[in-house]
């Protein structure tokens, strides 16, 4: 399995109501290395970039207008299989879809307010880092390592 990053986000309605430390606590558990971590007030441009795959989607406008809404908590994780990893403990895109004991489907009920994004590649991961995280990530021994990886 190879070492990536994913860019982790949760998103204005996950910060409202107060969900930070609980999401931010489910990665520290398992074990990933945080490499970068902000409360951002999302520049619009930033935020039709990092959807802009999505741009002809009729829930564009909203989408875009929803990440706007309040801060986010913006945050890289690094280790082996973190992407699709990271997207398990988030669960599935609709909420009433998502297994319990996952993110969404412990804490979300809509879609268009499912609390948290998760890169979806490693590709991404490197994109998305680079287009919310341009003065770079923190370098730093996790000491804890040998009691996480053989
Ligand atoms: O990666 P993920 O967030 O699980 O889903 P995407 O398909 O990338 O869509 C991004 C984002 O768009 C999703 O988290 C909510 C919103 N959205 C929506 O509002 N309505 C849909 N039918 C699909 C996605
Ligand atoms: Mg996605």
């Amino acid at each position: 399995v190879r070492n990536e990053i994913s860019y982790v986000m949760v998103k204005p309605d996950g910060v409202q109501r107060g969900l930070v430390g609980e999401i931010i606590g489910r990665f520290e558990r398992k074990g990933f290395k945080l490499r970068a971590l902000k409360l951002y007030s999302t520049p619009k441009e930033v935020a039709e970039e990092h959807y802009k795959d999505l741009s002809s989607k009729p829930f564009y406008k909203d989408l875009v207008q929803y990440i706007l809404s309040g801060p986010v908590v913006a945050m890289v994780w690094e280790g082996d299989g973190v992407v699709a990893s990271a997207r398990k403990l988030i669960g599935a895109t609709n909420p009433l879809a998502s297994e319990p004991g996952t993110i969404r489907g412990d804490l979300a009920i809509e879609v268009g307010r499912n609390v948290i994004h998760g890169s979806d590649s490693p590709d991404n991961g490197e994109r998305e880092t680079a287009l919310w995280f341009p003065e770079g990530l923190v370098k730093w021994d996790q000491t804890l390592e040998p009691w996480l990886k053989e």
